[in-house]
């Protein structure tokens, strides 16, 4: 049995040194009311008793919903919402500072109907002092306004970065508030929202790290005060490594003072391989050496580099930096997300494998960079600033803009400069002369240049860098600035096979691309800031060729985005140079330009979907290729269940060297997984229920394929990407073909960064006379062949067409012939049909005699058309 004496010296033990510093969060209580322009609610007799009871963190916004158009839990209310609740005062003799990480947009607050402070800027931590402001008791009353406009003239946004973005700016007290009780002598906390406390590695190698810690001091009292300041490093088991004491005569007011550690035989902070952390803990003491205050900081010691040619160095060693990038919103609950929230997010990351994030596009919570140097994972932290830097109509970036990128960036800075994760600052992105896309030209330079400086002048140690989409490349007549250069390393955002002339092939000139800029800016680091493409789980394609990219639009079938990242990954990781790549992105993000996939407001570009609960295939190609750790084996394709076509290539995502596949128990036989994908060609699937099993090392994965259709015939939809049910017949995306582009009559698309409801429609085109009007909304031009893998035996094929331009007969001819048929037909469907957009058919007989259907087209004048082709056993 334990002594009451031994459990009192366990207490002291754990109560560690005296608690300076009091905080607490204020999460419940509070009330709140969206839509009042006036200030009333800041009066403390201000009758808020109808008020919603909310906890914070909290916002009013809602976006980004499965299906077509948003459905009734959306909030996309865009304005100023109220939040007020009650506080106790301390002990008379302490300050009371009212720490907020996030306010969006522009907050002002109010506590017993004084005003103490405004904050401009979504994303970044402010503490206001409230002591003055406060009678003692509980009968106090804090209000604050949260607004976040958009940024018209006469709004409170209208200067505040960024100004626009493919991103939901929601609403309201979305990251905690705290209350923090401190003495009239502490480390200072109005220092832009930072810990008051910056720790550095000025010189390594093995024998020892020189850490120069600088503490920020504040005197609220009004005499002369002597101090100290005794600064500590701690390793990770709380040994106590290096100190500092040293005297300070406090006068009222700020005051800065600076210690030198040296750490003998330190242990680097190594990324994912040794995550290590020291930690700095800097007290201040007063002339009894009773403790004031207290701030504990991460401390990693390490080093890095980036080379134009030779790439990212973490301590010395060369580290290709593979990775994401994430927005911190996720389904239902918009930016207002938790702790656990943040760890299953890092939790994902890790499990693909990848050693790097972009924190886009804009200052994330500390939680989310504290998981970051845990796991050993480097971090592009980003300053929110998007596209624009002058707000609409405004020629230059006016000077209150300036000033409050300028304000943002070094709360970027400074609250984050001791997270070792950290490797680069990033100035903003893709922001470029935007004349092109409607907006009153600004030249960008002056701004970018100023802030590059800004964040060099606040942190020596890391290098800066910046996105950009669009320079103008070499031969281009364009009068855009070229801002590549102005950062220590440039991110270029690049979406190959995705925005483009709409056809995914497009993806395999990444690596040329990248090339090219690497010529063109010889001597600057240059990383894929950006890349990828949309993918809607419940969209389905069986061949990426076999339409056009819907890019902000719709369908989006998951195989594209599968496709693009396969391509483009596999372009890049043999790009020594490149120091780095991003993938866009980690998750599905709201945004409200965009109507596209399977949802609304949703950007589909994710690796793991909006609510977290599905990783698509695209996710698990890249577990594949990065996780070293653990053996992948994930067959692709598992919520494509209805299968259209009965032959089909069979998938897996794999780190081994090879896969067998079985079918209902038949052995498929063994494929190479090579550059992590593992294909199996032309598997016949048997009509109904079949059960795939992938087998690797000890790893199986399995998938439920149905093929419901009869049992020997093939409906094509020529030119689409996810086929459809037409009248009660199941025809696949286009497939079997052999040359030629796919394209729709008509195409629906948002403009992207135009506003809900303004979509662009091209005129709706009608093809007459057909009795089953869907099979003529697409079409393949340009085709030479149909190769369809059928049993032998006797068809009847039927090719559904209509001219879609031409204006007479004799502009578009071609000759078709089938296998087993000797007669060769000549088409035109102008003629056929009897005038254009007018439908026709062509049936003729077959015989399969070796496995393959073959329609043959040949051209004779303009290219051969085709829109379905049905292909019937009889
Ligand atoms: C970009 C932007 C990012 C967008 C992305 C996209 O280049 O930087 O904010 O969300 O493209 O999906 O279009």
């Amino acid at each position: 049995m334990r002594s009451a004496a031994a459990i009192w010296v366990l207490a002291l033990a754990l109560a560690g040194p005296a608690e300076a510093r009091e905080a607490q969060q204020l999460a419940d209580g509070w009330s709140f009311r969206f839509g009042i322009a006036d200030e009333s609610p800041a009066a403390p007799g201000f009758d808020d008793s109808g008020w919603d009871k909310v906890t914070v963190p909290h916002t009013w916004n809602r976006l980004g919903n499965p299906g077509v158009g948003r459905d009734d839990t959306i909030n996309a209310d865009r304005g100023m919402g109220w939040y007020r609740r009650s506080l106790c005062a301390p002990a008379k003799g302490k300050r009371t500072i009212l720490e907020f990480d996030a306010a969006s947009i522009v907050a002002d607050v109010w506590v017993n109907g004084t005003k103490i402070g405004r904050h401009e800027g979504a994303f970044s931590r402010f503490r206001l002092d409230a002591t003055d402001a406060l009678k003692s008791g509980c009968a106090n009353v804090v209000a604050v306004r949260a607004d976040n406009s958009k940024p018209d003239e006469g709004s409170a946004t209208w200067h505040v970065v960024p100004l626009s973005g493919d991103f939901m700016m929601f609403g309201g007290l979305y990251r905690p508030v705290t209350q923090l009780t401190v003495d009239p002598l502490h480390i200072d906390l109005i220092d832009h929202g930072g810990p008051g406390v910056y720790g550095h590695v000025a010189a390594l190698d093995d024998a020892q790290a020189t850490v120069v810690v600088k503490t920020r001091l504040a005197n609220d009292s009004a005499k002369k005060t002597a101090a100290t300041v005794a600064t500590t490093i701690l390793d990770a088991d709380g040994r106590v490594v290096a100190t500092d004491s040293r005297k300070a005569a406090l006068a009222p007011g700020k005051a800065e003072s600076e210690a030198q550690l040296g750490v003998a035989n330190p242990r680097r902070w190594d990324g994912l391989a040794d995550p290590y952390l020291y930690r700095i803990a800097v007290e201040l003491r007063d002339a009894k050496g009773r403790v004031l205050d207290r701030v504990e900081q991460p401390l990693g010691i390490r080093s890095i580099a980036i080379d134009a040619e030779k790439g990212f160095f973490l301590n010395g060693k060369p580290l290709k930096l593979q990775g994401v990038s994430r927005h911190q919103d996720r389904y239902a609950k918009g930016w207002a997300i938790t702790d656990a929230d943040h760890a299953e997010d890092m939790a994902l990351i890790r499990e693909l494998g990848a050693n790097t994030v972009r924190l886009s596009h804009y200052n994330q919570a500390t939680p989310f960079y504290e998981l970051a140097d845990r796991n050993g994972m480097i971090l592009w932290a980003e300053l929110g600033l998007v596209n624009q830097t002058a707000p609409k109509g405004v020629k230059d970036t006016p000077p209150a803009m300036l000033a409050n990128a300028e304000a943002q960036m070094i709360e970027l800075i400074r609250q984050n400069y001791n997270h070792p994760s950290v490797a680069m600052w990033s100035i903003g992105n893709e922001v470029t002369n935007w004349s092109w896309k409607g907006l009153t030209p600004s030249n960008p330079r002056p701004l970018m240049e100023a802030l590059n400086t800004l964040a060099k002048r606040e942190d020596s140690t890391r290098p800066t860098t910046m996105a950009t989409c669009c320079e103008p490349m070499p031969g281009d007549k364009d009068e855009r600035p070229i801002l590549s250069g102005i950062a220590d390393t440039v991110g270029f955002n690049l979406y190959l096979g995705w925005y483009g002339k709409g056809y995914v092939a497009e993806v395999d000139g990444l690596a040329a691309h990248l090339t090219e800029l690497h010529k063109r800016f010889p001597g600057l680091p240059i990383s894929l800031g950006e890349y990828g493409g949309g993918g809607a789980i419940s969209q389905h394609t069986d061949n990426v060729h076999g339409g056009k990219i819907m890019n902000v639009s719709r369908p989006q079938p998951e195989e594209i985005e599968s496709y693009i990242h396969e391509r483009s990954w596999n372009q890049v990781k043999g790009l020594d140079w490149l120091y780095g790549a991003w993938v866009w992105q980690m998750f599905d993000a709201a945004s409200e330009v965009r109507e596209e996939g399977d949802a609304t407001d949703v950007n589909t570009k994710g690796l793991v979907s909006f609510d977290r609960r599905t990783r698509k295939d695209a996710y698990y190609f890249y577990k594949a290729a990065w996780q070293a750790k653990e053996p992948v084996l994930h067959l692709t394709g598992k919520r494509y269940v209805d299968r259209a076509y009965r032959t089909v290539d069979v998938r897996a995502y794999s780190n081994q060297p090879r896969a067998k596949l079985s079918v209902n128990g038949r052995d498929i036989g063994w494929a190479d997984c090579v550059d992590a994908i593992c294909v199996w060609k032309g598997v016949k699937l048997d009509a109904g229920e079949n059960r795939l099993v992938a087998a690797a090392g000890n790893l199986t994965d399995s998938a439920d394929w149905r093929y419901a259709g009869r049992p020997e015939d093939v409906h094509i939809l020529s030119g689409t990407l996810t086929g459809a049910v037409v009248g009660g017949t199941r025809y696949g995306s286009d497939n079997f073909f052999e040359g030629g582009n796919g394209a729709p009559l008509n195409r629906f698309r948002r403009e992207i960064y135009a506003a809900p409801g303004s979509e662009k429609q091209d005129p709706q085109l009608v093809v007459a006379g057909a009795s089953r009007p869907e099979l003529y909304q697409n079409y393949r031009t340009g085709i030479s062949a149909y190769r369809v893998p059928v049993a032998n035996g006797r068809y009847r094929v039927t090719l559904h067409l209509f001219e879609p331009v031409e204006e007479a007969a004799g502009k578009r001819v071609f000759d078709v012939a089938v296998s087993g048929d000797k007669a060769t037909r000549k088409v035109d469907p102008f003629a056929l049909a009897g005038g254009k957009l007018r439908a026709a058919t062509v049936t003729l007989p077959a015989v399969v005699s070796d496995g393959m259907l073959v329609v043959d087209f040949k051209k004779v004048a303009g290219e051969p058309i085709v829109s379905a082709v049905d292909i019937v056993a009889e």
